[in-house]
């Protein structure tokens, strides 16, 4: 009897572990809006997959942080109960090296950024988050950042000075916005519409999609242009989960991706020029910063990422070294 039980038990067990790594679907999450740059990004990717994968895969895709904001959905890629999740500017939690896309002024366009792809994120930041357990598979355009808020347009950082600024749970951008005179606020995206509607923050930085995906506008007086960082956001497994995937399922995960990043960069530069069309009809008062009063006040944050970062000044290096003319 006890041997019968024993042996019902390892059999549960071998079911339940076939289960949860099932290969009939592909469960993918979001932390942003359905038409955010990477809600439609998500949503081209998950509808071209499925058309790859044909009817053997489902692919179950879930936008808004449904399964939970970005630090939660990195913890589910960990445990196996998410397959693929979008990880913006907390990627550099996991791995410090991604702080580089935090360093202000670095990303010029989306040839730079391309560029920077190809020869730092694929072959260096990937294997940093390797080490860390996350298998990067392609990077997709969160954005170019702008900031809002609801005292005054922001032209110098002294315009930022006592103002309360939303940011990423990334220490890097905390950083970047303390350096600049702002007193930042860490929190979840999900959260940030509420933060702004009832005071708790003056404001807030995020690509113009994103602000406009999550209606942030209605809520906000001034939009400052900045450019002060391009967040890609990249598409992540777990690195067991990634080594448990059928190879033809990861041939057919990583060539659609490939294409995704060509739509979204499209999509990102077009979507760049017409919400702020959009945003200045809405009424948005609209303003471009003093880059240069920026770029001067932000070099505390490059030498801490060279003091902090291992190989940091070297990463910096050659991703300016990457900008042409
Ligand atoms: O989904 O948290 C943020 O501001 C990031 O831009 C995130 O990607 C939003």
């Amino acid at each position: 009897m006890l041997k019968k039980l024993a042996t019902t038990t390892a059999l549960l067990f071998s079911l339940g572990s076939i289960a949860s790594h099932a290969a009939d679907k592909i469960v993918f999450a979001i932390g942003g809006t359905p038409n955010s740059l990477q809600g439609q990004t998500a949503q081209e990717f998950t509808n071209k997959l499925q058309a790859r994968l044909g009817d053997k895969i489902k692919v179950e895709y879930y936008d808004s942080g449904q399964l939970g904001d970005e630090r939660q959905l990195i913890q589910k890629l960990r445990l196996g109960t998410v397959d693929l999740a979008a990880i913006s500017s907390i990627m550099s939690s996991v791995a410090p090296e991604f702080a580089l896309f935090d360093m202000p002024f670095l990303v010029k366009d989306r040839q730079h950024l391309k560029r920077i792809d190809d020869e730092i994120v694929m072959k260096d930041l990937a294997a940093d988050a390797s080490k860390k357990g996350l298998h990067i598979v392609s990077t997709w355009e969160n954005g170019f950042r702008q900031i809002t808020n609801n005292s005054r347009p922001i032209n110098t950082p002294a315009d930022l000075q006592g103002l309360k600024i939303r940011t990423p749970q990334s220490e890097w951008r905390t950083l970047m916005f303390s350096t600049w005179g702002a007193n930042p606020t860490p929190m979840a995206f999900s959260e940030l519409f509420v933060a702004l509607q009832t005071g708790v923050v003056d404001g807030q930085e995020n690509p113009l999609s994103n602000i406009n995906g999550a209606k942030l506008q209605e809520v906000q007086k001034y939009l400052s242009i900045s450019n002060h960082v391009y967040s890609p956001i990249w598409l992540t497994a777990s690195e067991n989960g990634w080594n448990k995937l059928p190879a033809e399922v990861q041939s057919a995960i990583r060539e659609v991706a490939a294409e995704t990043q060509s739509w979204s960069f499209a999509k990102g530069e077009s979507l760049d020029k017409s919400l702020l069309d959009n945003m200045t009809q809405a009424g948005t008062q609209i303003n471009q910063v003093d880059r240069q009063a920026f770029i001067a006040a932000s070099k505390p944050v490059y030498a801490k990422f060279a003091e902090k970062v291992e190989g940091g000044q070297q990463l910096v290096d050659r991703a300016m070294a990457l900008a042409g003319e």
